[in-house]
């Protein structure tokens, strides 16, 4: 299936008719354990937590939107995060980009910093300037791109070079693009990382998280860590993802066209300070996002001309089509102040350094009419 073009990976990739009654649908296998012949007898199931026909399904749908072998499914995206950060041991260093998802941020710091891994928070505009950060130490690269809230863009080729030349794995976090707009893989990185939450369950009902890689010997590592630690999602949720899946190119190129459409009209309003999309012309990475990407996303961040965050806040509590919430990649369009919500558990000082202003706004632009979000924005912005 990964020869296919990407519209059909995503209705076709990992499901087959379900082998008793030829059901189209991968049917929700709502059960713990499996009934064996004799021990060690059985039909390649022993219990939920090691494997699930459901879930199978939608790993092997996972991996072939990534162009990856094996792909593993986590109860959550910080799950996934969780199980990738459990190759390491202590004493080993992560170089990870500077503007990155709040929990992302959080789990890093305030719990594998206790168990002796280090992380570095850098910059990856360039990636030639890393070298001096790279020890004897350093395991793996933590790349986002685009980043969470800042949409700045990471050349992953050139990072995948680095930590190649010095023996460390590249990890993205593929969760803003989605495999329909990119393929870390196919870049050179070791390991994609997805917050599934978002647009590839796409419709804001379920939580969970994947890895998707084409090395053999880390897959097997990672799936030892799944079994062993547990965090696998249930087989409902699985189906509602394989479910959302089938929409996914549809989806994201409504998401990429409205979110073209309001940074530009949003780059246009007096009112507005700056706005951060990779399509804009006048995003630093713009070129590089032409490149690396088949679309710029559907995420947008932007700040008013105005510092005082009432004003920021007010457009927040005023928007009524974006409505006011943590999350992102579902059909609906959402608003968020990353400061005090997404991103509240990085310090200010952190945030500030890597330019994330208190007055900051971040959409997640839905797949409404573009014109009611047009005049949301109005509305809610004057
Ligand atoms: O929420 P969860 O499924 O555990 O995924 C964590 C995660 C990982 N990576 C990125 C880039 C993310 O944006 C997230 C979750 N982000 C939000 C909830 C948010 O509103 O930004």
């Amino acid at each position: 299936m990964n020869h296919k073009k990407f519209a059909t990976k995503a209705v076709h990739a990992g499901v087959e008719p379900d082998p008793h009654t030829g059901a189209i649908m991968t049917p929700i296998y709502q059960t713990s354990t499996y009934v064996q012949e004799s021990p060690g007898k059985h039909k390649g199931y022993e219990y939920s937590r090691t494997h699930n026909p459901t879930r199978t399904a939608l790993q092997q749908s996972l991996a072939a939107l990534e162009n990856g072998k094996y792909g593993l499914c986590f109860a959550s995206g910080l799950a996934a995060t969780d199980a990738v950060l459990k190759l390491l041991k202590p004493g080993d260093e992560v170089i990870a980009t500077n503007d990155l998802y709040g929990g992302t941020y959080r789990i890093f710091t305030k719990v594998f910093e206790r168990f002796g891994i280090r992380f570095k928070f850098v910059s990856m505009d360039d990636p030639s300037s890393l070298e001096k950060e790279i020890t004897a130490n350093t395991k793996l690269f933590w790349v986002e791109t685009p980043t969470n809230p800042l949409l700045n863009v990471v050349n992953i080729k050139a990072i995948a070079a680095v930590a190649k030349a010095h023996q460390a794995w590249c990890v993205v976090d593929n969760t803003f693009a989605t495999p329909y707009l990119q393929n870390p893989l196919d870049l050179g990185a070791d390991l994609v990382v997805h917050s599934v939450t978002k647009y590839l369950a796409g419709h804001s009902d379920v939580v969970m998280g994947a890895i998707v890689t084409n090395h053999e010997a880390l897959h097997q590592e990672l799936r030892f860590l799944q079994n062993a630690c547990g965090a696998v999602p249930g087989p409902q949720d699985c189906f509602l993802v394989l479910r959302g899946i089938k929409t996914l190119h549809l989806r994201m190129k409504a998401h990429v066209e409205n979110a073209g459409i309001l940074a530009q009209y949003l780059q246009q309003h007096p009112k507005v300070a700056r706005v951060y999309y990779p399509g804009l012309a006048t995003h630093p990475q713009h070129a590089l996002a032409k490149e690396q990407m088949k679309g710029f996303g559907g995420m947008i961040s932007f700040c008013l001309k105005s510092d005082d965050i009432q004003d920021a806040l007010r457009v927040l509590e005023k928007l009524e089509l974006f409505s006011l919430a943590e999350s992102l990649g579902g059909v609906e369009s959402l608003c968020g102040h990353p400061a005090t919500m997404t991103h509240a558990s990085i310090p200010k000082a952190e945030r500030e350094k890597a330019g994330l202003s208190d007055t900051l706004i971040r959409l997640s632009v839905g797949i409404e009419d573009s014109d009611d979000l047009i005049a949301d924005l109005q509305q809610a912005i004057g």
